[in-house]
């Protein structure tokens, strides 16, 4: 553990209260502007919320994993948003540099990331390389002075507004797959960078994404991820095994303000002379939700345990992004039931959970991928 008992709760007093007083107010201006008004942003990053699992050597509060999720299971019980903001910087846009970077790249980058100063964003996603990542088309070709990129990145999430970007590159063309890939540290402002137009999206609208487009961007040899060539897919990896934890413990955030709010309502809700949470249909769902949310809590707490006791948590880090994914789904799809007309309507917010939720399945991995992440360590095991 990175604090005392009484620090870490005092912690995570503050953000549940800044979550309550602050940000669950703004919930439909944010969807309505698309955007995160900026002296929240700046409370956001005064709070150290950028930070949490930057070492604190360079600037952040070098939070454990449990600690981590235990922040995140309150940050993550309002609009999915708020946490995006930050999300990039505590997890894929940083943890590649924390877990293989140089000294000199990790002091360049990491103490402007803890602020909040300098966004980072994650670029492995391309066209015609999605679940298959390691099928990547970006190429760096070595030259005199560093590398030269080419190549197309797509749904880049905080790409509008990062400062840098771990990108992944083919650095060698005659090794197939995830083999040849490396990973690079680019600049935005690098000539030959360019970004495409911010992507419409279902939900989680106030969060960026865009296409980062290489045309010739030269970097210098000291922008390759830990100056070693072909140890990019393994980093890639590394990172989303975390990062699959930390999506988790959001879901089951998201999953019990749904399911408050869902109790609240159906204990005020009148239909046939009775609140309708006297019904045992309704209290059905209820219950179903609770007993699920909590199920994924366990699972979300105890791998981060295992992570922070430098087991190996593939397997388990699958796990949890598939059930508790999956789990808040099925949960906003209650939470609507059970409001009923008022469910579908925008005025309540819970439509916009729904919509929110539906990204969980997708991103750092699809629930299929996981399935296939968890099923071949299985077999491994076997051998
Ligand atoms: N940790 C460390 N190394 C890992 C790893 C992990 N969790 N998973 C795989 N590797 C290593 C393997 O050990 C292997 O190394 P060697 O080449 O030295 O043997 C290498 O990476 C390739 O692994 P594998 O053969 O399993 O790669 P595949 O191309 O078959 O693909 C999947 C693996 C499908 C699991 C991977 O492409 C994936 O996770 N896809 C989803 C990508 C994703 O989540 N995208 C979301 C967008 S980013 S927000």
């Amino acid at each position: 553990m990175a604090l005392d008992t009484e620090t870490l709760k005092e912690l995570i007093g503050t953000v549940e209260r800044f979550v309550r007083e602050r940000l669950r107010p703004l919930e439909h201006q944010v969807s309505q502007d698309d955007a995160v008004p900026a002296p929240v942003r700046q409370e956001i990053a005064d709070l150290g919320l950028f930070g949490l699992s930057i070492p604190e050597e360079y600037g952040g509060l070098g939070l454990s994993m449990e600690e981590e999720v235990r922040v995140a299971l309150e940050l993550g019980r309002t609009s999915p948003v708020f946490r995006s903001l930050i999300g990039t910087n505590n997890g894929i846009g940083s943890q590649g540099l924390i877990m293989d970077g140089t000294e000199a790249q990790k002091r360049k980058y990491l103490p402007r990331m803890a602020t909040g100063d300098l966004i980072s964003a994650f670029a492995l996603t391309e066209p015609e390389a999605g679940s298959d990542a390691g099928s990547l088309r970006t190429t760096a070709q070595r030259t005199e002075m560093g590398y030269v990129l080419n190549g197309t990145k797509r749904f880049i999430t905080n790409a509008p507004h990062a400062g840098v970007f771990t990108v992944f590159a083919r650095t060698d063309s005659k090794k197939s797959g995830s083999r040849g890939v490396s990973a690079f540290l680019v600049e935005a402002g690098t000539p030959g960078l360019s970004l495409g137009a911010i992507d419409k999206k279902m939900g989680q609208k106030g969060s960026h994404t865009s296409d980062v487009i290489f045309d010739n961007c030269e970097v210098p040899f000291d922008a390759l991820l830990g100056e070693v060539e072909g140890q990019g897919f393994r980093t890639a990896m590394k990172v989303l095994d975390r990062g699959r934890l930390h999506i988790s413990s959001i879901c089951v955030a998201m999953a019990e303000r749904l399911i408050d709010d869902s109790l609240r309502y159906a204990a005020e809700r009148k239909q046939f002379g009775q609140p309708i949470a006297e019904f045992q249909l309704v209290q059905a769902m209820l219950a179903d939700s609770k007993a699920e949310a909590y199920a994924a809590r366990c699972m979300v707490l105890e791998t981060a345990r295992q992570k922070d006791a430098e087991m190996d948590v593939s397997t388990e880090a699958a796990c949890c992004k598939m059930f508790a994914s999956e789990m808040v789904g099925r949960v906003a799809d209650r939470a609507v039931q059970i409001h009923g007309g008022a469910g579908y309507m925008e005025e309540y917010g819970i439509e916009r959970f729904y919509r929110d939720a539906r990204l969980f399945r997708i991103y750092e991995g699809t629930t299929q991928i996981q399935q296939l992440v968890i099923a071949r360590n299985m077999l491994k095991s076997l051998s």
